[in-house]
């Protein structure tokens, strides 16, 4: 890598601070993941927010309306906004632009001057330079109201001096980078992640405007944009989180507290299902592995629902108090503060460890959620009556499990009769396939290797319309063969170090009914066997969706790029679309989708779980619209598990 940056113009007096600038950014490129996390699409995503939140912290300090965001053809990123333009006067300690520091010192990313919330720890705010010292380029253009002055950089190394291109009577500022193909793993950008990363940061900065644009034309020859702007803040937010579940009360409940370094609001609103869904930011980055703020929250939010039920004697004397998980079911919040010198602790540094902010939030819902309470007895009392009756569900569950005393089908140790096991017992190398009706089940049966993959064919053939109303399948009974199969219990007794194989895996139709299959099993996994894919358990497998052949010449695509490259590869070949497993005789099976040396599988993260448990609350609720609205805008990405 150092011949990249060994032919650096040094035409000015500023040799030294330049040779430092340069073993700083080589530093970054000899250990990218230090500064990014990763080489992975991870990190790509990450040079992103790097260089937008520039522009957010401009907009925060109220001199930018708008951010735009592209993704062009070639996989490099544009950000443009409409703030003052980051300075371009010479600095003093340095004698360069300040501009020019901004992309060539580390750690010095926009936040020179002090003020606001700085993020300390972590991998966040690492600021323009690093992502500079990624890309293949990077070049930026700063109106000031006067000129347009340009820069252009490759692997971080300066190509021009600060110069002025033209004249203009607007001020912004403008970056376009690509990221290094020499440095990332992953180059192809992902839509739906940076919306979904754009649209959290327009949420919790009220009023922003963020324009997302990708340039690279769809299937359909179509460009997508979202325009991404709410006046409500976070208690859009939480609407937003709720959009396809039913509010068991209109209003969303807002409050917050402003001390001297810190602020802390939250919003709420409890939906008639059965989940959690709580998603708290420190200094706008989600904290997904909680914190003191959470804690904090939890604890206030049983306090006030205890004190609320007991002197409105909705709880009797003789009944015990309500638990935490029961005050948090179906309820919907976000909890976001900031803080000067946030503290970021846990394995991925998204776990607040400044410990003043529990007892900040704690102390503001315990006095202005009672307050609520109060002046809304109406919401409260729908609020405490969902909490009493996950109190007594939980506590009638827990008298079930006792009276049956292990004899439950869920403990026996009884295999599903239709499971044909493997012969080794060490989950480091077993699988289990979980096959979509008997004819695919058979032939998995028979191409396996089975001293390590198991079977598990399901529901024999499915009816077209127990496929239409497959929420009748979510049901303990035929999820049965499931639970034992994988034989470490289920809810709050699953017990991941008991699990049977090492890898569960899935394997269903590439069309849509197969779709809704893995999209059910998903979601039963993430609702009832949770550290099953936190731990990186589950798969998806990926059979060929066409057989391209001439003679003895056989390629299997996978995708619809594949079967181009095939057919460049065997001219005048035939093609066989594979519309099921079914049509797969068992040799095909084993090579093209079971084969360890030659198969592709997908694992599953808890992203896309949670994203197949939004999908499926949307196909089985009881709102028609966002239904159909769905199913056709996602049907196909759901297909392509791109979900
Ligand atoms: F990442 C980045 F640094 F390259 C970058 C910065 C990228 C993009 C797209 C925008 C920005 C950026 C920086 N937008 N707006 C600003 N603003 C400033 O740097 C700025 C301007 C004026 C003053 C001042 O005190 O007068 C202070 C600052 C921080």
């Amino acid at each position: 890598m150092a011949e990249n940056i060994t032919n650096v113009p040094v035409e000015n007096s500023y040799d030294e601070s330049n040779i430092q600038v340069l073993e700083g950014l080589e530093a970054v490129r000899k250990r990218p993941g230090m500064y990014i996390g990763s080489t992975t699409a991870r990190g790509l995503h990450h040079l992103v927010y790097e260089i937008v939140d520039n522009s957010i912290d401009e907009a925060l300090a109220g001199y930018c309306k708008e951010i735009q965001v592209t993704i062009k053809e070639d996989n490099s990123i544009t950000v443009r906004d409409d703030g003052r333009g980051i300075p371009v006067g010479i600095q003093a300690q340095t004698g360069l632009p300040a501009v020019e520091v901004v992309f060539t010192v580390l750690h010095a990313g926009g936040k020179f001057g002090g003020g606001g919330y700085k993020v300390s720890g972590g991998l966040h705010g690492v600021g323009a330079s690093v992502v500079n010292a990624l890309s293949e380029y990077l070049e930026v253009e700063i109106c000031d109201g006067k000129n347009v002055h340009y820069q252009k950089y490759e692997r971080g190394a300066k190509l021009n001096e600060l110069k002025v291109i033209g004249d203009t009577d607007r001020t912004g500022t403008f970056v376009h980078f690509k990221p290094d193909h020499l440095i990332f793993e992953e180059l192809v950008f992902d839509y739906n992640v940076l919306l979904t990363r754009l649209r959290e940061q327009a949420f919790l900065n009220a009023g922003i405007r963020i324009v997302l644009k990708d340039e690279r034309p769809d299937e359909n020859g179509k460009f997508r944009e979202d325009v991404l702007h709410y006046e409500g803040g976070i208690k859009e937010f939480v609407q937003y989180l709720n959009r396809n579940k039913t509010p068991i009360h209109e209003e969303v409940i807002y409050v917050n507290a402003v001390r001297e370094n810190s602020e802390a609001e939250i919003a709420m609103q409890y939906n008639d299902g059965y989940t959690e869904n709580i998603e708290s930011f420190a200094n706008n980055i989600n904290t997904t592995e909680g914190g003191t703020h959470e804690t904090g929250f939890k604890a206030a939010l049983t306090k006030v629902i205890n004190d609320y039920a007991r002197k409105y004697k909705m709880l009797k004397e003789n009944e015990e108090n309500l638990k935490g998980e029961d005050t948090r079911e179906g309820l919907a919040c976000i909890i976001s503060v900031k803080v000067t010198e946030a503290q970021f602790e846990g394995q991925t540094k998204t776990k607040l460890g400044n410990s003043e902010m529990r007892t900040i939030v704690e102390k503001m819902i315990n006095e202005k959620l009672s307050e609520f309470f109060e002046e809304n007895p109406v919401i409260a009392k729908i609020i405490v009556e969902k909490a009493m009756t996950a109190s007594r569900a939980r506590e009638a569950a827990k008298r079930a499990r006792d009276n049956t005393r292990r004899k439950s089908a869920l403990e026996s140790s009884t295999l599903p009769g239709k499971l044909a096991d493997c012969s080794s017992r060490d989950t480091e190398f077993t699988e289990i396939y979980i096959v979509e009706g008997d004819s695919a089940g058979g032939s998995a049966k028979q191409g396996r290797d089975r001293r390590f993959q198991a079977i598990l064919p399901l529901w024999g053939k499915m009816l077209n319309v127990e496929k239409s109303r497959i929420d009748k399948v979510f049901s303990n009974e035929k999820l049965l063969p499931v639970i034992t199969a994988i034989g470490a219990g289920i809810g709050s007794d699953f017990d991941v170090s008991k699990i049977r194989y090492g890898k569960v895996v899935i394997m269903a139709d590439a069309d849509v009914d197969g779709a809704h299959i893995r999209t059910l099993l998903l979601t039963f996994f993430f609702r009832y066997m949770e550290p099953l894919i936190r731990e990186g358990h589950v798969y998806i497998a990926q059979p060929p969706l066409y057989k391209v052949y001439k003679g003895k010449k056989v390629i299997y695509a996978y995708t619809d790029e594949d079967l181009k490259n095939a057919l460049e590869e065997i001219p005048e070949a035939s093609i066989q679309r594979y519309k099921g497993l079914g049509e797969m005789n068992p040799e095909q099976l084993w090579e093209t989708t079971m084969d360890p040396e030659k198969r592709i599988m997908l694992r599953v993260d808890l992203e896309d779980a949670k994203r197949a448990d939004e999908i499926f609350t949307i196909l089985m609720g009881d709102k028609v619209e966002p239904r159909r609205e769905f199913i056709e805008e996602h049907s196909k990405s759901v297909v392509n598990l791109d979900i």
